[in-house]
């Protein structure tokens, strides 16, 4: 029996205890803070192992090569190392440790790439410090704005540029250019492949998604002397506004999320003077994700009239459906004798679809959930998923 299970757990281990909170359990990895970049010299310091050299595009995304960074046709694989807050263990960095592992398998093996492989590290993939998912690829392929991208703020107000340490470079023909295909390796996030009874499948496509604020302004008051009638509550309009995104999102058979809330001042005995809350809309078409906010929003004006509070809803990111190469879908479902799935999940690799041919392959999650500590993935099951990575980069890389 192989010991590819083992060599897995030996280098898994060497990052589980990054950015590990220990009440949670869960992951508190947030792109360029410490834990983060730790994960980073991790990489290098891997790459350097293997004699790969490490090259930046100036936007924060590293780049691993096993051959000519200058070749061009390269295969790229690789994920994401950022977490949201209490995240899983998986979801990023499964796609990075095995595709370190699929280069050793391929190198034991005698492979001999006749196109570059690359191990890709992307930054700001959950965008959970700057607001703007998959941050580091969009400005890779030109998809934001570098004056947008480089003034994004964390909580604290430290901007993006300023955490990378520069102006972020912006979209890189050049470098695009060099790759022939992206093959991003990723824990499943739902419960298809337990269902399936299959380890590895192939992605069809992601549902296109979005992410909307939504800022509830009040009137701050006392608890104990305002009357319930002289009230303009934004917590009203906000729980409110909560059910009603439920309410549109199954009325559509589509996805709808507040996750996120900010109350000012956050104090019990306090009336709030404004709430934010974050919706995170998905669904299967893009007009029906259309209308899905537009009914939220109308109906939270309504209420916010009722309330005589004010509402203002702005737009923080939009991905459109993305559609994976289907021939290379194909492809890599025959050669593995994999499922092909949909999901509801955003991906760098959704971003690069649109730029060169684009595959995922994924790895059953036991418990079916993700971005929370209990996400899972057994030690046979990444072994199976590097081993199907092997195959892929085998075909794509060494014919
Ligand atoms: O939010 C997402 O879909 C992702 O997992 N980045
Ligand atoms: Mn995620
Ligand atoms: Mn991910």
């Amino acid at each position: 029996m192989s010991d590819l299970p083992v060599r897995f757990r030996r280098l898994w281990d060497e990052i589980a205890p990054v950015g590990r909170d220990a009440g949670s359990g869960g992951y508190l990895r947030y792109a360029l803070t410490e834990p983060e970049l730790r994960l980073r010299e991790w990489f290098r310091d891997q790459a350097d192992r293997r004699g790969m050299p490490v090259t930046g595009d100036g936007n924060g995304n590293l780049f691993a090569w096993w051959g000519d960074p200058v070749a061009g046709d390269a295969v790229l694989t690789g994920s994401h190392f950022d977490s949201v807050p209490h995240g899983g263990a998986y979801d990023g960095p499964l796609g990075i440790v095995s595709a370190f592992l699929a280069v050793d398998e391929l190198r034991a093996a005698g492979a001999a790439p006749v196109r570059p492989v690359v191990v890709a590290a992307f930054v700001e993939e959950e965008g959970a410090r700057f607001g703007v998912p998959c941050l580091g690829s969009r400005l890779l392929t030109g998809q934001i704005a570098v004056d947008r991208a480089a003034g994004l703020r964390d909580a604290a107000g430290v901007s993006f540029a300023e955490a990378l340490g520069e102006r972020p470079a912006g979209g890189d023909a050049g470098l695009l250019g060099r790759f022939a295909a992206f093959v991003e390796l990723h824990v499943e996030q739902g419960r298809a492949l337990v269902d399936a009874g299959a380890p590895v499948a192939v992605a069809s496509m992601i549902w296109p998604h979005g992410r909307w604020r939504f800022d509830f302004d009040g009137e701050g008051n006392h608890a104990g002397t305002t009357r319930m009638a002289d009230r303009r509550d934004p917590m009203l309009t906000y729980a409110f506004t909560v059910l009603a995104a439920n309410k549109e999102a199954r009325l559509r058979d589509a996805h709808a999320t507040i996750g996120r809330v900010a109350v000012a001042p956050n104090a019990t005995n306090a009336i709030p003077s404004s709430v934010t809350g974050w919706l995170d809309a998905r669904a299967a078409e893009p007009e029906t994700l259309r209308g899905l906010v537009e009914a939220v929003q109308a109906k939270a004006a309504e209420r916010a009239r009722r309330d005589g509070t004010a509402l203002t809803c702005t737009e923080e990111s939009t991905t459109p459906p993305v559609a994976f190469d289907a021939k290379l879908a194909d492809r890599l479902a025959g050669l593995l004798d994999a499922p092909v799935l949909p999901t509801g999940a955003g991906h760098d690799a959704g971003v690069l679809a649109a730029h060169l041919p684009t595959a995922m392959l994924f790895v059953r999650n036991p418990s079916g959930v993700s971005h929370s500590p209990a996400e899972s993935a057994t030690d046979a099951d990444c072994a199976a998923g590097v081993t199907a990575l092997v195959r892929v980069l085998e075909e794509l890389a060494c014919r």
